[in-house]
């Protein structure tokens, strides 16, 4: 799943002499991968001090040098998705326009389904007919009820009337689909922290998960993305999508290096089963291999 993200990192390490010419060609290899310009210098940098420390004396070595400084970036555990003690959970999904909020939803209700949870899918993106519809639609592919009221009607009455739906149901896990247009950014920023409110005054604490949905193919944008919701919610992890439509995979560390937000989930495709937790260690033996 995740091989083919980097074009070459391991075709780059063919000597053990790690010279100026390697470190040219490592550092254009990180930055085409979507490696930021700062987070692959550090990577450089770190990387330059351990070969001076330790002196690798075979490939295989120098490659391992090179997954430790990586991991030292992304961490080698997957992290946890967060459950509350006292159902139900609430895991708000954000993200711009386009970025594969609603399908994510679908796939991870099925995923939670798997895992013996009961998920309550909520509409609270009421912007449009259409994206009600869409959840609508995954709620019967994956077999979870929708909690959905009209096209313009306030999404954090909709939150609220999920979260009790889900108490008097036995539902331990909701999952809350928000709108996503970028022109009303002003509005929409507004909306998520009144749902986020609803969401305090209904469980006692804030939402369990505020999962921002990043579309790989779409790069660095995602930083500043994540900058603009981090002032209306404090976000708790990244999922991932896209990952099947580009070669750039490098985005991956540069999210753990420049936002401090690990990436939860990731997404490879548009079918119910293409949802992963994303696993570092993986990542980084696909990479390197
Ligand atoms: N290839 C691929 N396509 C994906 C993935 N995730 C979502 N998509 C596609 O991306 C498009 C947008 O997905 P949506 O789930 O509607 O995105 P959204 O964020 O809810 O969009 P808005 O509600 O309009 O803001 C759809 O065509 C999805 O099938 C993925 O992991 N891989
Ligand atoms: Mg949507």
């Amino acid at each position: 799943m995740l091989k083919g993200l980097f074009k070459k990192i391991s075709q780059v390490f063919t000597t053990v002499t790690l010279d100026e010419d390697f470190i040219a060609e490592l550092e254009e290899t990180l930055v085409l991968s979507d490696v930021a310009m700062a987070t692959t210098e550090k990577l450089i940098e770190s990387l330059r001090q351990q070969v001076k420390k330790e002196r690798p004396e075979t490939i295989e070595q120098a490659k391992a040098l090179f997954k430790r400084e990586m991991a030292r970036v992304l961490g080698t555990e997957p992290a946890p998705l967060q459950f509350s003690p006292q159902p139900p959970t609430v895991w708000l999904i954000l993200g711009v326009n386009g970025t594969g909020k609603t399908t994510s939803i679908g796939k991870l209700a099925n995923l939670m389904k798997q895992q013996g949870y009961r998920p309550l899918l909520v509409a609270a993106d009421t912007f449009r007919a259409a994206a009600i519809e869409q959840l609508q639609i995954w709620g019967q592919r994956v077999d979870a009820p929708v909690i959905a009221h009209r096209p313009g009607a306030d999404p954090a009455a909709v939150v609220f009337d999920a979260v009790r739906a889900a108490r008097s149901r036995g539902h331990d896990l909701v999952l809350v689909d928000t709108a996503g247009r970028l022109h009303t950014k002003h509005n929409l920023m507004a909306e998520l922290e009144k749902v986020s409110r609803v969401v305090e005054r209904e469980t006692g604490r804030q939402p369990d998960e505020s999962l921002l949905v990043l579309d790989a193919t779409t790069g660095q944008n995602g930083l500043a993305q994540a900058s603009a919701f981090t002032q209306s919610v404090p976000l708790t992890g990244i999922i991932l999508t896209k990952l099947d439509g580009t070669a750039k995979g490098g985005i991956v560390i540069t999210i753990a290096d420049q936002l401090h937000l690990p990436v939860k989930l990731v997404g490879t495709g548009e079918k119910i089963g293409d949802l992963a937790v994303f696993d570092p260690q993986e990542y980084v033996e696909a990479l390197m291999e």
